[in-house]
């Protein structure tokens, strides 16, 4: 008999036809009942492919013994419920690392350089009229990195590329790491031209990066996100780009994806990217390999890949 598992939103059709020809997939995001759905496969469910599950979700599944997220973050999984449960908990790490350090860069010199706005500027023929003010560049500047864990560090290999200064903040220091470490974000903020955040979503960080935090930033500071939405203040991030309280942000996140506050929309200073981090052929298949990898571990009774419950 197949074993039975619930997928909880899209995933890549490689993923999909790996875990269909292994198991029988019950597609909870695609049902139009999905109360019914849960209440018919429930006792048969033995594991979920994908995020997004509460507390109440898992006490709906009796037979639920492992949930496999798709992403490096699992803040959409309740991880407390899970280990309260016994249930068994997966991410996908690493396999994004290169992809997240790519666009990390990318949008430090699409902003540094206001290359969204350039392009604009020169289809709508204003370059005929006078040339595009004098920007800054990434060389001889200090990046502060916020979490310096699998991703930062691959950030702050390529921003020493770029010839940046590195530095960083987490809740403790790496011995290893040769960076300066700030034990205040504050202070980091305040010493650093660019602050980056690449750090966990969750209740531990939330609005981590406060009116604080981007004061002490301040008016030649800029701001990079991709690490989660829900690390940044983010109405008072808006009304500090409004009035040049900050000189500029990237964001690759949103605190209510895929709603962004439309005052955004009218600012110069702003590179808008939709979530974009790991959303390459070559890094989502790694993705969603693992993702499965993960599944035939646990049914084969062998160690998981990459477990965080
Ligand atoms: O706090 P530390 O020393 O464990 O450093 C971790 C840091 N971090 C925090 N920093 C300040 N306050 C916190 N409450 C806090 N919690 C965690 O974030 C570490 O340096 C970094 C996370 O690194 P990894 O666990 O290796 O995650 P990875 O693979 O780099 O991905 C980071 C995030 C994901 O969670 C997604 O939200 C996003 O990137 O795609």
């Amino acid at each position: 008999m197949s074993i039975e598992i619930l997928q909880t939103h899209k995933l890549l059709d490689t993923c999909e036809k790996a875990l269909a020809e292994r198991f029988t997939v019950h597609k909870l995001h695609e049902a139009a009942d999905k109360a019914e759905l849960i209440a018919r496969v429930a006792p048969a469910v033995r594991a979920i492919a994908g995020g997004a599950v509460d507390d109440a979700l898992m006490a709906k599944l009796p037979k639920l013994e492992i949930i496999a997220n798709f992403g490096v973050g699992y803040d959409s999984i309740d991880t407390n419920a899970a280990r309260a449960r016994n249930i068994r908990v997966t991410n996908t790490p690493n396999v994004l690392n290169d992809a997240m350090a790519e666009i990390t860069i990318g949008l430090m010199i699409a902003l540094a350089r206001r290359l969204p706005q350039t392009d604009q500027f020169v289809r709508q023929g204003k370059w005929l009229k006078g040339n595009f003010p004098l920007l800054s560049e990434l060389n001889g500047k200090t990046v502060g990195i916020l979490g310096l864990g699998r991703i930062g560090k691959e950030v702050a290999a390529r921003a020493q590329a770029m010839k940046m200064r590195v530095v960083y903040h987490g809740r403790k220091r790496q011995p290893d790491e040769p960076h300066i470490y700030y034990d205040n974000l504050v202070d980091m903020a305040r010493d650093a031209d660019w602050l980056v955040l690449i750090a966990p979503g969750g209740k531990a960080t939330e609005k981590i990066v406060n009116r604080e935090v981007l004061t002490a930033l301040g008016p030649q500071g800029f701001l990079v996100n991709v690490g989660r939405g829900t690390l940044v203040d983010e109405p008072v991030l808006v009304e500090m780009l409004q009035s040049g309280g900050i000189a500029g942000a990237a964001l690759d996140v949103f605190e209510k994806e895929p709603q962004v506050p439309e005052a955004l929309f009218a600012l110069d200073n702003v590179v808008l990217s939709p979530h974009q981090g790991s959303a390459t052929h070559q890094t989502r298949n790694k993705m969603g390999a693992l993702v499965v990898a993960n599944l035939d571990a646990h049914f084969a009774g062998e160690p998981l890949l990459s477990a965080v419950v």
